[in-house]
């Protein structure tokens, strides 16, 4: 029975990893993480560009053009919305994720949907590196798992 599965190897792969400055305190530890695990799989850092972009809601059109390029393997998209502090938190993060998703079925590449959506401040820093792990290091693994898929389709 064929079996297709992504290995997690980066070596030579090129990944362009947006961030969203707003929440940077939370976001650039995201993208830390991120780093963190593409280099420790194989990737070199020359082969990472990393872009700020001013919030979550300006991701996909960086991430639209970062794909049309064809320079990258995936695109990492790290940001951060937390309700508590947003009283349009759905209109970004609809926003965000659903110009994020359309992205990956339309290049056919690695689009990671990186944006924490938590309800306060201790959700998010939970998640970027204090209790629960850091999840920029989880987006760069299933970043690395999805091209290597991809690759042997
Ligand atoms: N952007 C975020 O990434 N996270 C947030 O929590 C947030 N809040 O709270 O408003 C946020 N707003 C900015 C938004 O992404 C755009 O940059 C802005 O609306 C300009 O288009």
């Amino acid at each position: 029975m064929p079996k297709i599965e992504g290995y997690l190897n980066a070596a030579g792969m090129k990944v362009a990893i947006i961030t969203a400055r707003f929440n940077e305190t939370i976001t650039y530890k995201l993208t830390e993480g991120s780093i963190d695990c593409l280099i420790r799989h194989g990737a070199s850092a020359e082969d990472i560009t990393e872009i700020l972009v001013p919030g979550a809601f300006e991701i996909p059109v960086v991430a639209d053009k970062l794909a049309a390029s064809g320079k990258y393997d995936a695109i990492i998209c790290n940001g951060a919305v937390i309700r508590g502090e947003t009283p349009h938190f759905d209109m970004i993060v609809n926003s965000a994720t659903s110009g994020i998703a359309n992205l990956s079925t339309k290049y056919q590449m690695a689009v990671i949907y990186g944006i924490l959506t938590t309800e306060n401040i201790d959700q998010a820093f939970n998640r970027a590196g204090i209790k629960s792990g850091n999840k920029g290091w989880d987006h760069a693994l299933v970043a690395i798992e999805t091209v290597n898929v991809l690759k042997q389709l």
